[in-house]
């Protein structure tokens, strides 16, 4: 009878410090953490010069955040012309950009200055 309540007490432990772990992770990713909103995740691709997607359409809701995921095959930077405007850089491979958000309504483009090309224009509504 004892053993059996010991464990459970463990049990309850280890599954508390998981949730804690968890949730701190998740407030360390949201910079104001006044949004629930699933992030909008743009998948990008350079390679032999091109860009994929190139000048499409994403609409995302104020406040929510985005997720820029870069596959390369040479570094570069990306240019965010939001207000104030982001850059990020870039390495060859795979890289996950920090998120941001997007407060005031409009269209705001994303683009590479390497290749002079737009990539994608968030449309916040
Ligand atoms: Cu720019």
């Amino acid at each position: 009878m004892r053993a059996t309540t010991a464990r459970w007490i463990a049990l309850a432990v280890i599954t508390g410090a998981g949730l804690t772990a968890c949730s701190t992770d998740d407030g360390g990713k949201k910079d104001t953490g006044g949004s629930d909103e699933k992030p909008v995740v743009v998948d990008i691709t350079f390679k032999d010069g091109d860009v994929t997607p190139s000048g499409d359409r994403v609409d995302v809701s104020p406040g929510q955040p985005i997720d820029l995921k870069v596959t390369a095959d040479e570094p570069g930077e990306i240019h965010v012309h939001s207000d104030p405007e982001h850059e990020f850089e870039y390495d060859a491979g795979t890289t996950d950009l920090p998120e941001f958000q997007i407060d005031r309504p409009g269209i705001v483009v994303v683009e590479s200055h390497t290749l002079d090309k737009v990539i994608v224009q968030l449309e916040v509504k």
